[in-house]
């Protein structure tokens, strides 16, 4: 029998039929990033990452691994560098992995009490998230950053507390270098 999908491993990209693909823009990014004014100056159309993903069965229903290939853009909103809204898993002890195909940035890590953390990423890395463990990626380099994502397909996500409460920490440019600054402002 022969596999429908195909990971290009030099590229990150998913083909195949049952291969579905997700676009965030911008203007689907309000409330995400530290400086409003600076997200809404933009041509709401510009786009900071879209996913491939491969999902054997649907969100919540349990038998399958699910991956994902996210291609996130490199670029600034004011100060902070573009990231993923980023999710605790809606089953707090699924667990996840994610592999780096290319680029450079950093996975921001927050437990439920907001220890939040960060492991770099470079082509190549392997992260373990850990079972409660909201996860966030921020393109701190200047091409593209791919990575790859597998889950349970039962685990679901919630956005929710991260649009409440925000991470414990934002990926910011400072003197020309990526630093990772404590967020107080939401919680
Ligand atoms: C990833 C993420 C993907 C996009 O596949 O869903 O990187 O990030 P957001 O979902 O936070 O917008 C994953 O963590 N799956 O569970
Ligand atoms: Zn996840």
């Amino acid at each position: 029998m022969t596999s429908t999908v195909h990971l290009d491993p030099q590229t990150g990209i998913l083909s195949g039929e049952p291969v579905t693909e997700s676009r965030r823009t911008i203007g689907r990014l309000t409330g995400y990033f530290r400086d409003e004014a600076a997200r809404a100056a933009f041509d709401q159309d510009t786009l900071v990452y879209r996913v491939l993903a491969y999902e054997p069965r649907p969100e919540g229903v349990p038998g399958a691994v699910c991956c994902a290939t996210t291609f996130l853009e490199p670029g600034l909103v004011g100060d902070e560098y573009f990231l993923t809204r980023g999710h605790f898993h809606a089953r707090e002890d699924r667990a996840e992995l994610e592999v780096t195909v290319s680029g450079e940035g950093l996975l921001v890590l927050m437990t439920e009490d907001r220890q939040t953390r960060v492991e770099p990423m470079r082509p190549g890395s392997v992260h373990h998230v850990p079972p409660r463990t909201a996860h966030r990626v921020a393109n701190t380099g200047s091409t593209p950053l791919v990575f790859v994502s597998y889950w349970p397909s039962e685990t679901g996500h919630d956005y929710q507390t991260v649009v409440a409460h925000g991470f414990g920490a934002r990926v910011r440019r400072v003197d020309g270098h990526p630093r990772v600054v404590e967020d107080v402002g939401h919680r």
